[in-house]
């Protein structure tokens, strides 16, 4: 069999998709940082989270994208695969950074604390099971049965995921302001447009026949869609935080008294604002 080999063209797409994923999560995560400080202390837990996670994923990409670079040697203009390029990095990205997403999206929408442990507790179950599902498909051979065994497996807590943000949520938002509505619908659509990708490039490497289109696809797949559902993510409940902080009268405190509000300080707002 011949071994398995990129164009120079299919090389450089993927080493600059993680390029790009690195230079977005670094970027992110300096801001997330300053921003977070800026916000009165009870709306800063999801903005905390969000710094975590494009943290880890700064840390990840820098690993990948050493571990795509030592994986090829360049023989008469194609790059051979001779070395093993780590995928478990990705998954153990997703195994942190999944849950800590969700929790960001309960976090943000200020809800009683029953209510918030509940829906954190199955999201993070479903999330870790989800993922760890995956990784079993993901390294088994394209064409076998695993694979597609586990990418089954891997999408019933998917889709339970995706009922808790549509089905479950629907009348949460209804109690959120009228003025943060549109969004928490907006993030939402990007969770399931960004999310839906994953699975999508999962299945790369089964519908495609050249292993090489397959492989670049499903590399720059994921790495796009991290940016989007990491960075671009954390962006829309940075602006959600700041909008309920506004409304709530907080932002306009002192930063002396900014620093010192507590939970049930009137200018924070209700339980649901
Ligand atoms: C796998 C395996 C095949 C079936 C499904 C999958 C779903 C993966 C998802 C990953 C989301 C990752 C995120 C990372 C961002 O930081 C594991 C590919 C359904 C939805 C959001």
């Amino acid at each position: 069999m011949e071994p398995f080999s990129l164009s120079e063209g299919q090389f450089e797409i993927v080493y600059n998709s993680f390029s790009f994923a690195i230079a977005a999560m670094g970027a992110s995560l300096l801001f997330f940082l300053l921003k977070r400080t800026e916000l009165p202390v009870p709306y800063r837990g999801a903005v905390t989270l969000s710094a975590l996670v494009v943290g880890i994923a700064l840390y990840h990409y820098l690993r990948i994208f050493e571990s795509w670079e030592s994986a090829f040697t360049l023989v008469d203009g194609r790059y051979v695969m001779d070395g093993t390029f780590n995928e478990g990095y990705r998954y153990v990205d997703w195994l942190l950074t999944v849950p800590l997403l969700l929790a960001e999206l309960v976090l943000v929408l200020r809800l009683s604390k029953g209510r918030t442990r509940s829906l954190i507790t199955r999201l993070t179950i479903a999330a870790v099971l989800m993922i760890a599902t995956g990784y079993p498909g993901e390294i088994a051979d394209p064409d076998s049965f695993t694979r597609t065994f586990w990418g089954v497996v891997s999408t019933v807590p998917f889709v339970y995921i995706l009922w808790v943000l549509f089905a479950e949520l629907q009348s949460v938002i209804r109690t959120q302001p009228e003025e943060s509505r549109p969004w928490f619908d907006g993030l939402r659509w990007l969770l399931l447009a960004t999310w839906g990708v994953y699975p999508l490039a999962y299945l790369a490497p089964q519908v495609i026949d050249d292993a090489a289109t397959a492989e670049v696809i499903r590399q720059v797949g994921y790495s796009v869609a991290d940016v989007l559902a990491k960075p671009v993510f954390g962006l829309m409940i940075l602006a959600i935080a700041f909008m309920k902080a506004r409304r709530a009268g907080a932002l306009e405190a002192q930063p002396d008294d900014v620093a010192a509000l507590t939970d049930d300080d009137p200018r924070v707002g209700s339980i649901a604002g």
